[in-house]
């Protein structure tokens, strides 16, 4: 027998069953082990490189995806500390990439939290790779620590050179283990967008992403913002009309907690409001958020008053009629937050919404008084906002008596008998003929049909009393039962899954976007909560002998044909389905709408920055953005079908 050399202590045994925890349960550190948890990784990672730069040691960050998928991230901080740490008896390094948890214990202080999901770093991605590599540039000498196959250190901290004193940082490159994740490819939009919101919200730090896969001499996109956030607000407002030139910027710090805002109002009706703590987005706002919020309206009503412009016979202005047409970026760093909710996306710390509402209210009222015209345009399109909101309310009561019982509305919708919303989907349909197929082909039990006759109005140019004036919406509205505006409730949700039934041609996906954006400006919560999806009705029907096949596009249909016998193939009958309308009901139900055979993509609101920008660019006022973005994006148009 051979006798074992290796000798482990408690220690090694205990950072051992630590790293295998986390492969055990991936979904436990990282979310999910999907492309999402695979881009995760990058950012548990970059954060590191991030609390170096919020603790003002370093100045650029690098992010590269290398030919092979991995990913390296270097810095010009001072370099992780290469000591043998007290604790562990190994390097500082090697401690922090093989113990959990180590991460922000070490340093202290800072603003240590802003390891996205759990914020367990640097052990995780080594646990969950097949190889790190670690090089620390410090003292004039290059170190060097190597891990494989979940975290084992192959290579202790070593001195593999020498650099010039001067130099300082930390370069990391790590490749996703391909038996943890779905898929190892990453996405190089994905990345992009999160750099660039990255760069937005640490003002002055450049971050630069890389993608060396194709070509190793591009020079992939740089991100440097000295004016922050206010850069980000203008960014978000590119396609919207401003209704006052300046962003107004606003920022205070008490008790080491850093308190940041900016805004600019535009013509539209939508608002457009982020809030972060630690770089992290809290999509249920929080403190932070309701401070500021709570401040605007007290500030504009009192400042109304007092100039005159809201006179004694008006009412005051609500949230909703401030927050009309505003673009607004809150940032906060704090050295101890505490995340609430189910999905950790609320600020609780309680005295942030104090430090919130004094940097903003005193800020904004001496903006509002140096600068009374803007003043005036600002309240003055709140009170239009308001009026909007009560014609609104009169034009729902009428909806609320008349639809449910009007013919008109019965006439359209074809509901599903049961009344129990876990099971039951309603299908928005295009066009008569396709609603009345759609009707035959369905399962009445469960499947409820709204056949659009025309074209729905575009929301992002209407308030909500002008679409409450639009028989499509007014008809949606009804059949879904949630109300709308302020009386909006997900819990009357009357359906499970609200199904876009739309061709897979031009004015299929206007129609499919225009609901989308109904969607997204006025049942935001339903979108965020999966409920919407997009029926993928087949591009081609291929028959041969007596198989019928359906493929959803080009790709699977070669990928069907290259599979078929050669004689098989050349007699195989291949049509381009055309439109649904054209489809007879069983063909439909098989193709689309069969709860064993349709496929149905999901509708998410992943990135909210992202979608509205490109709903703005799209169905906004301003005609050149729509342009560029056509003209930029027509030569991926493949299959353009008039
Ligand atoms: C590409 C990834 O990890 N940079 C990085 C990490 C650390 C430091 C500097 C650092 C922190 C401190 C002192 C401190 C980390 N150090 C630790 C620990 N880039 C990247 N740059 N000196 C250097 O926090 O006091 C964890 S991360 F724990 F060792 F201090």
């Amino acid at each position: 027998m051979e006798e074992k050399v290796e000798h482990y202590d408690a220690s090694d045994i205990q950072v051992l069953e630590g790293l295998e925890a986390v492969r055990k349960r991936p979904g436990m550190y990282i979310g999910t082990t999907d492309v999402k948890g695979l881009h995760h990784l990058v950012w548990e990672i970059v954060d590191n490189a991030i609390d170096e730069a919020l603790a003002g040691f370093c100045k650029n960050i690098e992010i590269i995806i290398n030919k092979d998928n991995s990913i390296t991230v270097k810095d010009d901080g001072r370099g992780i500390p290469v000591d043998v740490h007290p604790k562990t008896g190994v390097s500082t390094v090697e401690t922090v990439y093989t113990v959990l948890h180590a991460g922000g214990k070490f340093g202290g202080g800072g603003y240590k939290v802003s390891g996205g999901l759990h914020g367990v770093g640097a052990s995780v991605v080594n646990a969950l790779s097949t190889s790190v590599v670690v090089t620390v540039y410090k003292n004039g000498k290059i170190y060097e620590a190597k891990f494989e196959n979940g975290g084992k250190t192959s290579q202790k901290l070593t001195i593999i050179g020498d650099c010039d004193v001067n130099r300082t940082g930390t370069t990391v490159t790590f490749k996703p283990d391909a038996n943890i994740f779905d898929t190892t490819v990453y996405d190089y939009e994905t990345l992009k967008i999160r750099t660039r919101e990255l760069a937005f919200l640490n003002k002055g730090l450049r971050l630069t992403l890389r993608d060396d896969r194709d070509n190793e001499d591009t020079t992939g996109d740089t991100f440097c913002y000295e004016g922050g956030i206010s850069e980000y607000v203008r960014f978000i407002n590119q396609g919207k009309t401003p209704i006052h030139e300046d962003i107004i910027h606003l920022e205070g710090e008490e008790d080491s907690v850093q308190f940041e805002v900016a805004l600019q109002y535009n013509t539209g009706y939508n608002s457009n409001i982020y809030s972060f703590v630690n770089n992290i987005n809290t999509h249920d706002g929080g403190t932070h958020e309701d401070g500021v919020k709570r401040a605007l309206t007290r500030v504009i009503n009192s400042y109304g008053r007092k100039s005159g412009i809201l006179k004694e016979k008006d009412e005051s202005l609500t949230g909703d009629d401030v927050q009309e047409g505003l673009t607004m970026i809150i940032s906060c760093k704090h050295p101890n937050p505490q995340f609430e909710g189910q999905t950790k996306g609320r600020l609780g710390n309680s005295e942030v919404r104090k430090l919130a509402d004094n940097v903003f209210s005193s800020g904004f009222e001496r903006f509002l008084m140096e600068n009374p015209e803007e003043a005036k345009t600002i309240i003055n399109k709140a009170m239009l906002a308001c009026r909007a909101r009560n014609a609104a309310r009169k034009a729902r009561e009428i909806t609320r008596k008349s639809d449910l019982q009007t013919t008109s509305f019965f006439g359209k919708l074809s509901d599903c008998k049961s009344k129990d919303p876990s099971v039951s989907e309603i299908f928005i349909v295009e066009g008569d003929s396709a609603g009345g197929s759609a009707k035959k082909g369905r399962d009445s039990m469960t499947q409820a049909i709204l056949p659009l006759r025309g074209k729905i109005l575009n929301v992002e140019k209407a308030r909500l009393d002008r679409a409450l004036g639009n028989e499509e919406i007014r008809t949606i509205i009804t059949a879904f039962g949630t109300g709308i505006g302020e009386e909006f409730d997900l819990s009357k949700l009357r359906y499970d899954k609200i199904i876009i039934m739309t061709d897979a041609d031009v004015d299929g996906s206007h129609i499919r976007v225009l609901l989308l954006t109904l969607f997204y400006r006025f049942f935001r919560p339903i979108v965020e909560a999966g409920h919407v999806y997009a029926a993928q009705p087949p591009l081609f029907r291929i028959m041969h002998g007596k198989t019928r096949k359906y493929v959803l596009d080009e790709a699977e249909k070669e990928e069907y044909l290259n599979k078929l016998d050669e004689n098989v193939r050349s007699r195989a009958e291949i049509a381009r389905m055309k439109g649904l309308g054209e489809m007879d009901a069983e063909e439909l139900n098989e193709t689309t709408m069969d709860i064993e055979k349709r496929v149905l993509r999901k509708i998410t609101v992943d990135d909210c920055v992202a979608a509205d920008a490109m709903f703005a660019k799209l169905m906004g006022e301003e005609v050149e953005p729509r342009r560029a973005f056509i003209e930029e994006n027509a030569r991926y148009v493949k299959n353009l079908d008039i």
